[in-house]
């Protein structure tokens, strides 16, 4: 739905029309009025975006990144025609060359030297969320990589053997706690992952309003930190000791209570005490680098506090102990009686696409390690290998041919100075991308996909993660780019391509596939709605909309997920439910109430109870032991750490091509506390070297005492002067296109999640 209105500019006057879109630029889903002209009588341009007030969710919040959506929709970089070699061709011809050099790996070396890498802003698009699964069985490959490993793994490992599937995330339900413990995250700046709440600024503001606290846990004093009650600079990659004190404390002065609720459900609380025994507040405190008092009062206060949720995020999972640490945050949320509680932590209820509140998702036994990776033998995990081998795979033959959907690898990824040999050496590289990126710029070709607002918009992930139920469907702003196929019909047909390596796929006939396995999935399934329909019937069904208009591709995928949701119409069993129809009737959203208490129903563990003890895990805390005396013996050697760091107008590498979101602070900068610059006579502005087991970079200190000492900070997505790449703005930002902190990843992983260690890794800094 748009409203028209007349708008004078300074000469002529322009008619524009408003539309509801979904910002899909971060994990918020901030509504936005995104306003619509003419101007000089052309192709119709956004003319300005702002926060939609009548959102049911966002209700008019809307950050620098958001307001800018235009300038990204309209950046000349941005790709309006595929490329091969560099040059930009037509669509017959790349997908020709496409065929025939995937082929040409096939044949010599079989499925197994293809390689699939598949980024973040797949989770932020319908079309990938809905079409990168049939790329990936259609590859043939157990060579997955994705950004999952690089980030939130860990967090999907550990709530898969607590809770049985990789999505079920208990999310703060922060507007009605009273206590919010945040650690390694900055919500402030991220706007908040695997924990979709826009607006997190007034969240936070209400939560101190009515009297709760915020405990922010950061080696930074970051955005978030800077707003907290209490702010403890933590020692990177220790939190998990923190955690294990905490919950130590809570088991040895008889302050865990778990409740009722959650008690009825519950396997592995007896374990516990021996498990944690070691983990005093005593033994971690030097090692956390805080007193021995802040981790008992810590915990004390998470028992007393009539609710409380612990949130953990980047600097809990891209960790050493990730997977442990992402356990630990439940096992206190467990303790303190806060899962499963109202202002404690809870499980959303999406409209569509919830995998545990879906009769086809059955309690199965977490498989681990089913392969390895060549060079290192690292297990699968979730079906995927981690992004911190994928330098050492291609460099050691196993991975010739790559295909890259919405990834940036090439500054993204661990070990980058290797990884940058790797993907020059690569026999073929395919990338479907928005630009001609740093890893596009090495490519035999590029796919182009649409700009955000020309393609319609839903986020079944993240609804998956809201802190709210609510529901919202986007329309495409605006139309078709010319020469730019739909995303779903590009990986349809590439699906296509890699399946049979030839040219001519019919990509419709790839969707009529997937639209017939999802709808036979829950035909074949007991409990669902649809339970032995004729399959279809119903894809009949989903193939027109009410106004007769048909529906194919990622649309007609989303009204079958909407009908056969919780809140669904089941194709008729419900006839008052959710249907695409009577979502886009709502332009602004809806609202499916509060989080609710879902023990026992979410789950899906093999006892189907929580596994507060799960073997493979409290495995693992062996090693923690053992790195207890190490980190101790660590602490006085005294060298320097480094973490990252976002900026509020970043995103991750792809948004330093917008100049309004290139300014001021967004920097490539080191942070370094004044004792640590001081002695190395590093001085403000001045440029340091910094150098890891991996790497070295050069980039421009920023003394700061918002930094602990001993700790140094650098952002990740810069290190945009590559050859070939076309993002002219990024390549100038910051001066030089700014240091790929990659360069200065080592290789290392998390065992239990293959996640890479992204922060709290070693590095010496020098003035330059
Ligand atoms: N050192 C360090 N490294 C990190 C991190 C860190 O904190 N420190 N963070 C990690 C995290 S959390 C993540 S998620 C990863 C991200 O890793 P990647 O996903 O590999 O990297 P991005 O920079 O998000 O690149 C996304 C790419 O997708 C393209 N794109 C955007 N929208 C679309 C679309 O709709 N369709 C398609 N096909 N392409 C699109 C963009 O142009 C860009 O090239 O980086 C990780 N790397
Ligand atoms: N503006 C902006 N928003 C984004 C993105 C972006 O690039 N820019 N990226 C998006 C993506 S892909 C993701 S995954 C999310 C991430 O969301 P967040 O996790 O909220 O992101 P960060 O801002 O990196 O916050 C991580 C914090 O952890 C701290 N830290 C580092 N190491 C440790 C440690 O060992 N212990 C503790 N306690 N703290 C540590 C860092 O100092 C930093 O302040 O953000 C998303 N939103
Ligand atoms: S916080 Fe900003 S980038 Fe994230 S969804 Fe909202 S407007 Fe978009
Ligand atoms: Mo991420």
């Amino acid at each position: 739905m748009s409203e028209t209105t007349a708008r004078t500019a300074a000469q002529t006057t322009t008619q524009t029309t408003t539309h509801r879109y979904t910002c899909p630029l971060c994990e918020a889903t901030c509504g936005l009025l995104v306003e619509v002209g003419h101007p000089d009588g052309g192709a119709p341009r956004v003319v300005q975006a702002r926060g939609n007030p009548d959102d049911v969710f966002s209700k008019g919040f809307a950050c620098p990144k958001g307001l800018a959506i235009g300038e990204l929709q309209h950046d000349p970089d941005r790709l309006r025609a595929p490329l091969v070699d560099g040059e930009e061709t037509t669509w017959e011809h790349a997908w020709s060359v496409v065929a025939e050099r995937l082929g040409r790996v096939v044949t010599e070396h079989g499925r197994g030297a293809l390689g699939l890498y598949l980024g973040n802003p797949n989770v932020h698009n319908l079309a990938g969320q809905l079409y990168v699964g049939a790329v990936a069985r259609a590859a043939g490959t157990r060579n997955v990589f994705s950004a999952s490993t690089t980030d939130q793994m860990p967090k999907q490992v550990a709530t898969t053997y607590m809770f049985g599937d990789p999505l079920t995330v208990p999310i703060p339900d922060v507007d009605r706690t009273d206590l919010l413990v945040v650690l390694g995250a900055d919500p402030l700046t991220s706007n908040g992952s695997l924990w979709t709440a826009p607006d997190m600024p007034g969240r936070l503001r209400a939560l101190r309003r009515r009297g709760g606290r915020l405990v922010v846990v950061d080696p930074r004093t970051s955005r978030t930190a800077k707003a907290a009650d209490t702010h403890l600079a933590i020692r990177p990659g220790t939190d998990v000791f923190l955690l294990a004190a905490v919950a130590h404390v809570l088991l040895a002065e008889g302050l865990a209570d778990v409740g009722p609720h959650v008690g009825a459900h519950l396997e592995g609380l007896d374990a516990l005490p021996e498990v944690l025994a070691p983990f005093t507040p005593d033994a971690v405190a030097p090692v956390v680098g805080l007193p021995a008092e802040a981790v008992t009062t810590l915990a004390r206060d998470l028992a007393a506090a009539p609710s409380a949720a612990v949130y953990g995020r980047i600097g809990t999972t891209t960790v050493r102990f990730g997977t442990l640490t992402s356990w630990l945050v439940d096992v206190v949320n467990t303790l303190t009686g806060n899962l499963d509680s109202r202002g404690g932590v809870m499980f959303p209820l999406a409209a569509a696409g919830q995998r545990n509140s879906s009769p086809t998702s059955r309690a199965r036994s977490p498989r681990f390690g089913r392969w390895t990776s060549a060079e290192r033998g690292l297990p699968e995990v979730l079906g995927e290998l981690p992004t911190a081998a994928l330098a050492e795979e291609i460099l050691g033959g196993h991975v010739r041919g790559l295909v890259t959907v919405a990834g940036n690898p090439a500054l993204s990824a661990p070990d980058g100075g290797r990884l940058g040999k790797a993907l020059d050496g690569l026999d073929v590289l395919v990338c479907v991308d928005l630009y001609r990126t740093e890893t596009a710029a090495r490519a035999d070709v590029v796919l182009p996909v649409p700009g955000p607002l020309a393609r319609p918009h839903y986020d079944l992930t993240f609804n998956q993660f809201a802190c709210r139920n609510t529901a919202h469907f986007s329309p495409a702003v605006l139309p078709a780019e010319g020469d730019v196929e739909p995303e779903w019909r590009t990986l349809c047909r590439l699906a296509g391509v890699l399946q049979t390596l030839a040219p001519q796929v019919d990509p419709d006939a790839v969707d009529a596939l997937v639209v017939s396995t999802l709808l036979g999935q829950h035909v074949a399934a007991e409990g669902s709605p649809v339970h032995g329909r004729d399959v279809a019937d119903l894809v009949a069904q989903v193939s027109t909309a009410a106004d007769g208009t048909p529906r194919t591709g990622d649309v007609r995928m989303l009204d079958a997920l909407l009908r056969l949701g919780p809140y669904g119409d089941g194709f008729g069993a419900r006839p008052d439910g959710l249907t695409l129809d009577r979502l886009a009737a709502a332009p602004d959203g809806v609202d499916l109430g509060p989080l609710e208490p879902r023990l026992p129903e979410v789950l899906r563990t093999p006892s189907g109870r929580v596994e507060l003890a799960p073997a493979p895990v409290v495995a693992d805390v062996a090693r923690l032991r053992a790195a207890l005396d190490e980190a101790t013996a660590a602490v006085a050697d005294g060298g320097l750490v480094l973490v990252g760091r976002r900026h509020l107008r970043s995103n991750n590498s792809w948004a330093h091509n917008l100049p309004s979101l290139v300014t001021g602070s967004n920097t490539c900068t080191l942070h370094i506390h004044p004792d640590d610059a001081e002695p190395r006579g590093i001085v403000d502005g001045a440029p340091v070297a910094v150098t890891s087991s991996a790497g070295s970079v050069e980039t421009v200190a920023e003394v700061t005492d918002r930094i602990r000492p001993g700790v140094v900070s650098l952002p990740h997505g810069w290190g945009h002067a590559v050859d070939g790449a076309g993002l002219s703005v990024a390549r100038t930002a910051d001066g030089d296109g700014g240091a790929n902190v990659n360069v200065l990843v080592p290789p290392e992983v998390d065992p239990l999640s293959g996640t890479a260690v992204l922060n709290g890794y070693a590095v010496e800094v020098a003035a330059v």
